[in-house]
């Protein structure tokens, strides 16, 4: 049944409701983790008709008591939409496509109705509606929070220390080069801009070649609406070229409290603290595939993400932005790029990657959970005979040839790795093409129901 058509059904009207809510949900994820995918499969879930079959533990759902949600009438006019119905149409293209990344920060609203389950307020009112705001923003931005406690100097010292490690060196060996042949004295916008290119450059080499996760500045990889602005010509002068004062070390110093004052700080105090939940997607598989090094900088990224959310009364981000972040869902995302008995151990890891139990955290002020989930399931899994034995096997359009491949693809570990397995093995989890989808039908999707009971189960009671 369509949502509307539900509603009829209910023999409800759009306008006799007395109670309102609001809530804020936050996406976020390094690039590439899976946010686009992860609201668009929400958004579908939460707006189709009759889904009870397919989301067995959306509580609201199986007591019959969610009446259905639209696309709320009121979408922000100032900030950019997420772009859902574009995204379904790459979905249900023939043959289907992933929808293209974004970059940057993305709202949808959506309006949910359900019948409430106390008896009081049921008598009193047939139906409560919940305005659900979706948040998109790069996971890159909140890696830039520890700037804010630290000084350009002791920034730029961090940032060569990390790109004296091993499977950086040999990348930042020419921009170290540039720097040291570079005048001190010159701080022209030609010579600033150059600098610039150079470490954006530097960075996306991180990236591309090196498996790296931790970039700071986070806007100059994922600028955002602020692509072009003179404070981000930020990069960090070899820690001996600012054993004195030069007009180019001022120059970036200046641009570093900028950067600090206008965009890391409004950041968190306009968007992050009016965030109610918070979903933090990770895709531990593309580590794995991308060996050791890639592995121990996500675990470190995320360590500095996770800095965002574990706001005891006397942290720095309490006492400046007043977070109220009450929920963070983290998921480990793509779960359908393994076999679903290995997906215990997808949750086990990404914990790793956490460096704690999620259960027992340090998050007192926020109630955490890890969970391993596919926005958009993209394979079928089943079992096939091999010597003998019932092995697991998973089916699905390989995202590069676009041909359709059975096979296992590999065991999870349910530890971080050594260097020295990684030496022995290497890591190769697939990537699909999305299965062909009727729009008019649910995405199949992992876990969505589970991830929906978390961030939206209490509020639909
Ligand atoms: N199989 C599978 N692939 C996914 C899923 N979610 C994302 N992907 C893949 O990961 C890519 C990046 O996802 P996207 O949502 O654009 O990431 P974002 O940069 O965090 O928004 C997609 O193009 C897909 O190839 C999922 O649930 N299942
Ligand atoms: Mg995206």
């Amino acid at each position: 049944m369509s949502w509307l058509g539900s509603i009829q059904y209910h023999g409800r009207q759009w306008g006799n409701r007395t109670l309102d809510r609001h809530l804020r949900v936050g996406v976020t994820g390094l690039s590439g983790a899976g946010k686009t995918a992860f609201i668009t499969s929400l958004v579908h879930q939460l707006t189709q008709g009759d889904q009870a079959q397919h989301l067995p533990f959306f509580s609201v759902l199986q007591q019959g008591r969610y009446l259905g949600g639209r696309l709320a009438q009121n979408q922000p006019m100032a900030i950019p939409r997420f772009p859902y119905e574009q995204n379904l149409q790459y979905l249900a293209g023939q043959p289907a496509q992933w929808p293209p990344s974004t970059t940057g920060w993305s709202q949808l609203n959506l309006t949910l109705r359900y019948r409430p389950t106390g008896a009081i307020r049921s008598r009193l009112q047939q139906h409560s509606e919940l305005q659900l705001e979706i948040i998109d923003y790069p996971g890159e931005w909140l890696l830039d929070l520890p700037m804010l406690q630290q000084s350009y100097q002791q920034w730029s010292a961090f940032c060569w220390q990390l790109f004296r490690q091993p499977h950086r060196q040999t990348l930042s060996q020419p921009f170290a080069e540039l720097l040291q042949t570079t005048d001190l004295n010159d701080v022209s916008e030609l010579q600033l801009q150059r600098l610039t290119d150079g470490y954006r450059q530097l960075l996306l080499s991180f990236s591309q070649q090196a498996g790296c996760y931790l970039q700071q500045p986070g806007r100059l990889l994922v600028p955002g609406e602020l692509a072009g602005a003179p404070m981000l010509q930020l990069l960090p002068l070899l820690p001996e070229q600012l054993e004195q004062t030069s007009a180019l070390a001022s120059r970036l110093s200046q641009h570093y409290q900028t950067y600090c004052d206008y965009v890391i700080k409004p950041f968190y105090r306009q968007h992050f603290s009016a965030l109610d939940r918070q979903v933090v997607l990770v895709d531990g598989l593309a580590a794995l595939n991308a060996g050791y090094a890639a592995v121990r900088e996500l675990q470190q990224a995320l360590g500095l993400i996770m800095q965002s959310f574990r706001y005891g009364p006397a942290s720095l981000l309490h006492r400046l932005f007043k977070p109220q972040i009450s929920k963070v869902l983290f998921a480990a995302s793509k779960a359908d790029h393994v076999t679903p008995e290995q997906h215990k151990a997808l949750t086990l890891l990404l914990q790793q990657l956490l460096r704690q139990p999620i259960k027992q955290s340090q998050y007192a002020s926020a109630k955490s959970e890890a969970m391993a989930l596919a926005a958009i399931r993209a394979s079928k899994s089943g079992f096939v005979e091999h010597q003998g034995q019932r092995q697991a096997v998973l089916s699905g359009r390989d995202l590069h040839t676009a041909t359709t491949q059975t096979l296992f693809p590999g065991e999870v570990p349910a530890e971080l790795p050594t260097a020295e397995l990684f030496a022995r093995h290497q890591f190769q989890f697939p990537a699909f093409l999305p299965t062909d989808n009727n729009p008019e039908q649910p995405l199949p999707h992992v876990r969505m129901d589970h991830a929906l009971e978390f961030l939206l189960g209490d509020k639909l009671l």
